[in-house]
């Protein structure tokens, strides 16, 4: 099985989604040596100026929380992204010794900029400004806010489906669900040339979907197909090129893909 490596790295930038009154943006990042990791991550701005804890309720109600910006590769990649909007809350918040992020997690990522108070009597969180330099408010002032939500794939080495299920589950991940043509664009282009591979989707009586158990209302089969050709073509597999999907013997090796969620937690009581 190879490792995610990070020797070469492409990013790109998906066109502006707005949801309601919301701005979303996605952006994806590979990291490939012999197997790639493809991390897709949608970053929502929210454009009412709300407090930081309207913002944090809010991101966590109805995406997974208010943005995390760890690294100075994601801070990069926020440079611009919200231009003439301003300041906007991230989910970083002053605690009594140290800064944390929405799900209790201890800052060690920091990008201030030159301006920052250190008022100790003030109740103080960050917001990241359209040069991704970053500054600290009262959290009771009123910014816009950045939410985020996300997954991430991974492509792992020939397994049966069976044993391609449980190797992501032992790492914690799922065989990837694909809900829609923009999930089935994402994992199809982790794919080697001419490589297949399995998805979270099996059958009993009905198609279902691994991690959910669900009915899988999103099908892209590839014309004549599924055909369960020697009975007992019980799972699915990912076909490359078209990227549409052929049942195949569960036992066959096959590339697969693992997928990761990013958690909603719960939020930290200190409010
Ligand atoms: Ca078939």
């Amino acid at each position: 099985m190879g490792r995610m490596g990070s020797s070469s790295e492409s990013n790109k930038q998906r066109d502006v989604v707005r949801t309601g009154s919301d701005i979303s943006k996605t952006f994806k990042s590979t990291a490939c040596i012999g197997v790639c990791v493809t991390f897709t991550s949608t970053y929502t701005l929210v454009k009412g100026f709300e407090s930081w804890f309207w913002g944090r309720n809010y991101c966590s109600e109805k995406y997974t929380s208010l943005m995390t910006v760890d690294s100075s590769s994601l801070n990069d990649k926020l440079k611009g992204a919200w231009s003439h909007s301003g300041k906007v809350w991230i989910g970083l918040r002053a605690g009594l010794v140290s800064w944390t992020w929405p799900d209790g997690e201890e800052a060690s990522y920091f990008n201030w900029g030159p301006v920052v108070s250190d008022s100790p009597y003030e109740d103080l969180c960050a917001v990241i400004s359209d040069s991704g330099a970053w500054t600290n408010l009262n959290c009771s002032l009123l910014r816009p806010s950045v939410c985020s939500n996300g997954s991430h794939f991974t492509l792992e080495s020939e397994m049966s489906w069976t044993e391609a299920r449980a190797n992501c589950e032992d790492k914690n991940l799922t065989l990837v669900h694909i809900p829609d043509n923009f999930t089935n664009d994402d994992v199809r282009s982790l794919l080697p040339s001419r490589a297949e591979a399995w998805i979270g989707l099996s059958r009993s009586l009905i198609w279902f979907w691994s991690d959910t158990g669900g009915r899988a209302t999103f099908l892209n089969w590839e014309p004549g197909q599924p055909d369960n050709l020697s009975g007992n073509e019980l799972c699915a597999a990912l076909l490359l090129g078209n990227g549409t999907w052929s049942d195949e013997p569960c036992e066959e090796p096959y590339y697969f893909i693992c997928q990761g969620r990013m958690q909603k937690k719960p939020l930290s009581r200190r409010s």
